[in-house]
């Protein structure tokens, strides 16, 4: 049966004018989850944004549904190496599942093709956080073959290409592929991952601070450089978005958002942190130029300086979660569901942990989150989350392990 966590929260307020950290202290049985709310920035003395309201929506059906008892995993692809993202195009009723090492597979009538949609293992380095790490099918995939992957080149560097169709609908024309934005990477890890179309129908991507520790290479707080930062491009002709603030850069301050999705006109960015505190951000996406903080603050704490940081016009997260919460140590960030088959949970935001494994949700109402719920009771831990994917009709997936697994009601 799943639980709900009950949060009591106190917002210390900062004195000195917004000079110093935000503490939040909770109280919840079995977790450490925080919630800033109501409007976390505006109490901070932050960036003052309103953050419009996304109503619970039902979908209409013809045949009432039982209660909802809860949910559980259907396993519906294993075997996969290191599977970490899985998409599809609009109305396209197969799943692509993107492999660290270079392929992408197609799900098809519940089985795995024989070959692969994409073997591009020969170009991608496939190590620790390198590899091939995400895809977007352009909007009018149907119409123009054309989808985009992001992966570590053979050097360790970030590449974003495209790819076109191959005449056979299950098949990429590996011939096709055309290089459309590079960045030398100065450290292995944190280079961020998800790939994604979003408002305004640009393609937007998320890189880390370039790696190591501490935001060595001080890209955080910097708006004049790709690291730790969404990008966001138009795609015909390929280019910076035209009303970016800076150059090819959307928003900054990240640390290493490896998944982010956007629901409506808001954006979700889970941002991994680094020695204490692992953070959601829920903010408008039609706002260019937000600052998420990093590495002035980590979660909703100071982190450099250690005490007394300036947040001034920092956009903090909605949602913390302590490491060891659960076994937290790396937020994987999910999706607002939007399906069919769980109307109760649509507008619910879905999340989990590479090692704790768990499955939470919550619901942002506008101003705060609210209705925070932990499943893992329902659908048991899986280790190493690595990420989530949808569907072309909204409904969820999770990859851990080699496995794919979809998020289904228990009636
Ligand atoms: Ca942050």
């Amino acid at each position: 049966m799943r639980w709900w966590i009950v949060l009591s929260l106190a917002l210390a307020a900062c004195s000195g004018s917004g000079q110093e950290a935000i503490v939040v202290d909770t109280a919840g049985p079995g977790s450490s989850t925080s919630v800033a709310g109501p409007a976390p920035a505006t109490a901070a003395g932050a960036s003052t944004t309103t953050i419009p309201t996304m109503p619970s929506t039902t979908t209409a059906r013809s045949v009432p549904l039982d209660p909802l008892l809860g949910l559980a995993y259907e396993e519906i692809a294993s075997d996969l190496g290191f599977p970490v993202f899985v998409d599809a195009p609009s109305e396209d009723q197969r799943l692509f599942i993107v492999a660290k090492d270079g392929y992408i597979w197609v799900w098809r009538s519940g089985t795995i093709l024989e070959d692969p949609f994409l073997d591009i293992s020969d170009l991608v380095r496939n190590e620790g956080e390198q590899g091939l790490l995400g895809l977007a099918f352009d909007p009018s995939f149907a119409d123009t073959g054309r989808f985009f992957v992001h992966y570590s080149d053979t050097r360790g560097d970030t590449v974003l290409a495209s790819y076109y169709l191959s005449a056979d609908p299950d098949r990429a024309d590996p011939a096709s592929g055309e290089v459309l934005f590079e960045a030398d990477q100065p450290a292995s890890n944190h280079n961020g991952g998800m790939l994604t179309f979003g408002p305004g129908g640009f393609l937007y991507l998320a890189l880390g601070d370039g790696g190591r520790s501490n935001d060595a290479f001080g890209n955080g707080q910097r708006s004049d450089t790709v690291f730790a930062a969404i990008l966001r491009f138009e795609v015909d002709p390929f280019r910076p978005a035209p009303g970016n603030p800076f150059d090819e850069v959307w928003s900054y301050g990240l640390r290493n958002p490896w998944r982010f999705s956007f629901d409506s006109d808001l954006v979700y960015i889970a941002d991994v942190g680094q020695n204490t505190y692992e953070e959601i951000d829920v903010a408008p996406a039609s706002q260019p130029g937000l600052n998420y903080g990093w590495p002035v603050t980590e979660g909703l704490h100071c982190f450099a300086p250690p005490s007394g940081c300036d947040v001034e016009g920092l956009t903090l997260p909605v949602l913390e979660v302590t490491h060891g919460d659960g076994g937290a140590c790396s937020i994987t960030g999910g999706y607002v569901y939007r399906g069919t088959e769980i109307p109760e949970l649509s507008g619910h935001y879905f999340y989990s942990d590479y090692c704790g494994g768990w499955l939470r949700s919550f619901f942002w109402d506008g101003s705060g989150v609210t209705q925070p719920t932990d499943w893992t009771d329902d659908v048991g831990t899986l280790g190493a989350v690595t990420s989530f994917g949808t569907d072309a009709f909204g409904e969820l997936y999770v990859t851990a392990g080699e496995s794919v697994y979809k998020i289904v009601p228990v009636r």
